[in-house]
């Protein structure tokens, strides 16, 4: 009897455990396994949006116009690439001993690889403002990628006096766009049409339209001498199909459009601006901050398509005068006070002793500036390259 109830009460409570902890431990197992699958199907997959700061933006500038004595980590990876980016090729194509080539012409000699590598090195112009191409049909597939790195490189290290764009995903984004182009409108600032005008473009894309636009006519007395200006440095207008003298803060479009239009130019141009007045409303964002434009912006209308090509800063310039023809942000150079005589010359100490009313003394311009408005040299000089560079001191 004693038995049977001991046999009970163990019943009932092996009974009440497996009700209370097994139960709720299968049920949470299960809830788990679920979960686990949930997550790897779902929220694994989903793309993670970061917070945009400002950091990011600056650290875009610093990545196409970097100094690279200001930033160190920039400046090591420069220079390696620049100076052993085509033994490591060479290395590379002979240890894998992979083509080149087009496969069709397969080649199983290192030597004849190394020999057709060079060649095609040597058959490319880096004379230009602009990298060389890579044709698609010599160079196989799988290496393109390679072989366009390395000669951008060879590019770069070429041009390393100039300040210009360093990033090859910019450039592509320049070929795309006169590729696809079947008129190209170089899009100049009034006040320096020569300085910005890129006679490359014409001799690397001779079969396309080609027209010039003045922009930013406001800013200058006579927009027909900045017309003028280039038809006196080249001897005449061969090769550009048309011209229109313009602001796009103000005048009205009356250009005609027709095909695919790719628009380049210089950063800050306002090449932006131009879209929104040809379209008569605000398609793409414009900012006073050179280098808005990041990637190519496709505009489609029933009669036309416009590209909105990104700013280009090609080798032709010092930093200072790409800075004083607002291509650049001024604060993009350090050592500005180095410059202080190259300024003051380049705008016209009469000019600016109007401009700020700073009363004739025995002092130089600049020390006269500063006892007159208070400030310090730095301050007066950002301060006039500012003006000068948006426009508020005039050219004429
Ligand atoms: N005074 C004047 N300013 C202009 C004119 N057109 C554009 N701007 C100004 O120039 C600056 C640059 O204009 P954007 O249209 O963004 O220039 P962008 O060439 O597209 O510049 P990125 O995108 O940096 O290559 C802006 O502050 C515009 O307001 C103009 O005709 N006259
Ligand atoms: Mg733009």
């Amino acid at each position: 009897m004693c038995v049977v109830l001991v046999q009970k009460i163990y019943n009932f409570i092996e009974f009440c455990v497996r009700k209370t902890v097994l139960l709720p431990a299968i049920f949470a197992s299960f809830i788990f396994f679920w979960e686990i699958i949930f997550f790897k199907i779902f929220i694994a997959k989903m793309p993670v949006h970061k917070k945009k700061t400002n950091g990011l933006a600056s650290i875009l500038i610093q990545d196409r116009f970097a100094n690279p004595k200001t930033n160190k980590k920039l400046s090591a990876k420069h220079s390696i690439t620049e100076l052993t980016g085509m033994s490591i090729l060479n290395e590379k194509l002979t240890i894998e001993n992979k083509h080149i080539f087009n496969s069709k012409d397969a080649l199983d000699n290192n030597s004849e690889i190394e020999a057709n590598y060079d060649e095609l090195m040597l058959s490319l112009d880096y004379s230009k403002s602009i990298p060389p191409r890579v044709p698609y049909d010599l160079v196989d597939k799988g290496e393109y990628k390679l072989v366009e790195l390395d000669v951008f490189n060879k590019w770069k290290y070429l041009k390393r006096d100039f300040i210009f764009e360093r990033n090859l995903e910019i450039w592509r984004q320049l070929w795309i766009t006169c590729e696809r182009a079947t008129v190209i409108v170089q899009i100049l600032d009034s006040r320096n049409p020569c300085a910005l005008f890129n006679e490359d473009i014409l001799k690397m894309y001779p079969s396309k339209k080609h027209i010039l636009f003045f922009n930013k006519s406001d800013l200058v007395e006579s927009p027909q001498d900045s017309l003028n200006k280039i038809i006196d440095a080249r001897g005449n207008l061969d090769g550009i199909s048309g011209y229109y003298s313009y602001s796009s803060k103000g005048s009205c479009f009356d250009f005609p459009l027709s095909g695919i239009i790719g628009l380049i130019g210089y950063p800050n141009v306002g090449k932006s601006s131009t879209i929104n007045l040809i379209l008569k409303e605000k398609r793409v964002k414009v900012s006073s901050t050179p280098g808005k434009t990041k990637y190519i912006q496709t505009i489609e209308t029933p009669d036309f398509t416009v590209l909105d090509c990104p700013g280009f800063v090609f080798p032709k310039h010092s930093k200072i005068d790409l800075i004083l023809m607002g291509i650049l942000n001024i604060d993009q150079i350090t050592d500005l006070s180095s410059h202080e005589k190259y300024i003051l010359s380049f705008i016209g100490i009469e000019k600016l002793r109007k401009f700020y009313n700073v009363p004739e003394s025995q002092n130089d311009f600049l020390t006269a500036m500063c006892l007159f408005k208070g400030w310090i040299k730095t301050k007066c000089l950002k301060t006039i390259v500012k003006d000068f560079a948006n426009g508020t001191i005039r050219y004429d």
